[in-house]
């Protein structure tokens, strides 16, 4: 008897645990069936199976589009905590760096490589805390596409490690007139406002890569001279007042300065009437150290349209007497086209060059 009893316990407990089972089982799958139908309608598993990858696909397009939003997304949801600003002394700085141009890529592989943090229009904001400053960088440009796949290769990095808001603004002078660096920089300056609220101008040679990323690409007190020792003077400065390649100013000095000159057409002699404005607006040149401010400058044949002008070494003996008028406030131009890639902004402007 006792027996018999202990079998029916044991029957039920087993058909207890059975019907539990069962309905854990169904609930399961009702519920699985349930986020089909939700997603997938009433497809078979081939289309299902088919939408999955193509909707991970565009998932990862997605991803990718959005890591380049970094500026907004990381940004908002960084935002609900209160940032910080941005240490005074970037901490992923790591000092002398190995840079070398014969490696070849294309701007797809620099893209992939280097842009995937990055904004449309070589764009960037650190996510985790508030730059220290807004920082445009204005390269001067005509058909140095090989140089501008270094430039941004090595840049971009050093770049998002200074913590920098900034962008890149590549000045593309339409047509083949006469090169005029100066004046493609004051329309850089221009352009580069109409889109941020920058506070600071880099003014960059595509061809001058820095070899220490403790060079800040910042602005100081005083307008700064960043390309101090480039390997082809040999480290050196060519000359004390030498302020080519390199530079960078705030608004404000740059304003003062009546930005740059636009009557220097061709090579040569832009750099030192630059230096002669600061000099005349009372302001002194600031420099990093010749460890600090090495420079690795791709290679090159000089241009046609900038040959040396004869003209211009003359012309940098009057700057105190032509910078209120050749400046800045006399600036005209057309832009021709804007392009945004993930690396940079590129502005073809008409700068009503003479024929040459
Ligand atoms: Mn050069």
């Amino acid at each position: 008897m006792l027996k018999k009893l202990f079998k029916l316990l044991m029957f039920f407990t087993v058909f207890t645990v059975a019907c539990y089972a069962v309905l854990l089982l169904f609930v399961k799958t009702h519920k699985e069936h349930a986020i089909d139908e939700l997603t997938a309608g009433t497809e078979t598993f081939d289309e299902q199976l088919a939408a999955l990858i193509k909707n991970q696909t565009a998932a990862g397009d997605q991803k990718k589009s959005a890591a380049r939003d970094t500026g907004s997304s990381n940004q908002q949801a960084a935002s609900n905590k209160t940032l910080e600003p941005c240490p005074v002394n970037p901490p992923e700085l790591v000092g002398p760096l190995l840079v070398e141009f014969k490696t070849e890529r294309s701007l797809d592989e620099v893209r992939n490589l280097v842009g995937s943090d990055l904004q449309l229009g070589g764009r960037y904001k650190p996510p985790n805390c508030i730059a220290q400053q807004k920082v445009a960088i204005i390269i001067p440009f005509r058909n140095r596409n090989d140089h501008l796949k270094h430039w941004l290769y090595y840049l971009h990095p050093i770049l998002l490690r200074q913590q920098l808001d900034y962008g890149v603004y590549v000045i593309n002078q339409d047509g083949d007139g006469t090169f005029n660096r100066a004046k493609l920089m004051n329309v850089g300056y221009a352009e580069a406002l109409k889109e941020y609220d920058y506070e600071c101008f880099v003014f960059s040679d595509v061809d001058l890569v820095p070899m220490d990323d403790r060079n800040l690409y910042r602005c100081f007190d005083s307008p700064r001279h960043l390309a101090v020792a480039m390997d082809k003077f040999g480290f050196q400065l060519p000359y004390n007042n030498y302020f080519g390649g390199v530079s960078s100013m705030t608004k404000e000095q740059f304003l003062k300065i009546n930005g740059f000159p636009n009557t220097y057409w061709g090579w040569g002699g832009e750099d030192d009437d630059i230096y002669n404005r600061i000099f005349f607006r009372k302001m002194s040149v600031s420099r990093p150290d010749f460890q600090t401010g090495k420079y690795k400058m791709i290679k090159h044949e000089r241009d046609v349209h900038n040959e040396p002008n004869p003209v211009n070494p003359d012309k940098i003996r009057h700057t105190s007497h032509t910078m209120d008028s050749d400046g800045f406030n006399k600036l005209t131009y057309n832009v021709k086209q804007i392009v945004k890639d993930v690396l940079f902004t590129l502005i073809t402007v008409d700068i009503n060059d003479p024929p040459s």
